[in-house]
């Protein structure tokens, strides 16, 4: 087992000094997680020896590749609980996966009668696919009401269950912004009784907390290889095997037919239907290798770790005088999003820069949400396992110094 404590030591790019020499704080993991040193190698190690296309050569170095992506289909497929790798679809990342099943699973069953039901908390990728459907197909969007905390009301989910309508229930598993954890297994149990398929966002939760698709009990789970120290470009569609077999392909080309004819073509087999053309192959070897690292940590360690650093970050800045905090208190993930009374959020990030943390600033591509919040925009520091206590009081430092030069005074609240 690796341990927590000491992993920061993996990171390369942890160990660096920007602004000026000051150490890097970097607390921006849930917009991409910095990369162990097993995940860069693996992935120029492929390069090195084992550089080939898969699926389609009978030379050694094509077979080594094609083995290398396949194992690296079967880990994913072990970290989530899958027990059928096929049913593993590698895709570009979040916003790819979401936009297969909305487009191939959604778009040609939907029509004027049909209800999808969203959160106001989603992230752009898993809102626009399904604007997207509904103008297609004249389906209509419904939304689950958001409680002061920054919690779903689950009766406003259930009366919306109740129209007989809804056929698709999206969700993420936790928001990118206020850090709500959402209980997606309940609510995958009541759409299941009213015959809806419920897709869910991971895209916060894989990297950060154990997830397994047979408790969580969804039909669909889509999330990005580089937010859990995987590469970019390259993520993961799981769906149930059934639902994938009776989808059509997105994309057509190489590699996803059986036989092609002049006229009409027969296609290949999940996954393999839905991953046209050169697939990701490093950058899947790469994940294959984030994930066995995720494991050598393990997940529940990974959580534990960081609901400490979260509490501690909450109290730390719930000290603060004109530091307002969004999201609710308990049950949360690793990102904690904030303002500082009359300091523009990207004001507090570029002074935050200044002192050497990185945060985001912005509307986190969850413009409803900041509209719910009544805010333009939030600032958002987000944890992961190479973080510590340290780094909470560097960005604690950092926002008093953001504080001298607004003039916001040290007046208690
Ligand atoms: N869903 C959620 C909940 C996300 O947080 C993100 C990315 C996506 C989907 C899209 O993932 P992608 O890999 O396809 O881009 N979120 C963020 C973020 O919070 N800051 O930068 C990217």
């Amino acid at each position: 087992m690796r341990s927590i404590e000491t992993c920061r030591e993996d990171f390369p790019a942890l160990h660096q000094t920007v602004a000026g020499g000051r150490p890097l704080v970097y607390l921006d993991s849930a917009a991409t997680a910095q990369k162990p040193r097993s995940v860069i190698e693996a992935e120029a190690r492929f390069y090195e020896r084992d550089n080939a296309n898969v699926h389609r050569g009978v030379h050694t170095l094509a077979v080594r590749a094609t083995e290398a992506y396949e194992r690296a289909r079967r880990a994913v497929a072990r970290f989530i609980g899958a027990t059928d790798p096929a049913c593993v679809v590698f895709v570009r990342g979040t916003t790819e996966a979401i936009n297969l099943v909305a487009r191939s699973y959604a778009q040609p069953r939907l029509g004027p009668d049909d209800e999808i039901v969203l959160t106001p908390m989603e992230h752009h990728s898993n809102m626009v696919p399904w604007q997207m459907v509904a103008q297609a197909t004249g389906a209509r969007l419904r939304y689950v009401d958001l409680l002061p905390d920054g919690t779903l009301d689950l009766a406003s989910y259930e009366r919306l269950l109740e129209s007989g309508r809804v056929r698709v229930v999206a969700v993420t598993h936790q928001s990118n912004v206020l850090g709500t954890i959402n209980p997606v297994r309940e609510m995958a149990e009541r759409a299941h009784r009213v015959g809806a398929v419920v897709v869910v966002d991971a895209a916060q939760s894989v990297p950060h907390q154990p997830v397994d698709v047979r408790q969580l009990g969804c039909d669909f789970l889509a999330f990005s290889g580089h937010k859990m120290m995987g590469p970019t470009g390259i993520g993961v569609l799981w769906g149930r095997r059934e639902l994938l077999e009776s989808m059509p392909p997105l994309f057509g080309g190489g590699e996803m037919i059986r036989e092609v004819g002049l006229f009409e073509s027969t296609y290949n087999e999940v996954p393999y239907k839905f991953e046209a053309g050169t697939p990701p192959i490093a950058q899947a070897v790469g994940l294959g290798a984030a994930v066995e690292y995720l494991e050598s940590l393990g997940m529940e360690q990974v959580r534990a770790h960081e609901q400490r650093l979260v509490a501690y970050a909450l109290e730390r800045l719930g000290q603060m005088p004109d530091v307002r905090i969004y999201g609710p208190r308990q049950h949360r993930g690793g990102v904690v999003s904030f303002n500082v009374e009359g300091v523009h959020p990207h004001d507090v990030a570029t002074i935050l820069d200044q002192e050497g943390v990185a945060v985001r600033a912005g509307h986190h591509c969850a413009q409803p949400l900041m509209r719910w919040l009544d805010v333009p925009a939030t600032v958002r520091a987000s944890f992961y396992v190479y973080n510590t206590p340290e780094d909470v009081d560097a960005l604690v430092r950092a926002l008093e110094a953001v504080r001298a030069i607004f003039g916001a005074g040290a007046k208690p609240r």
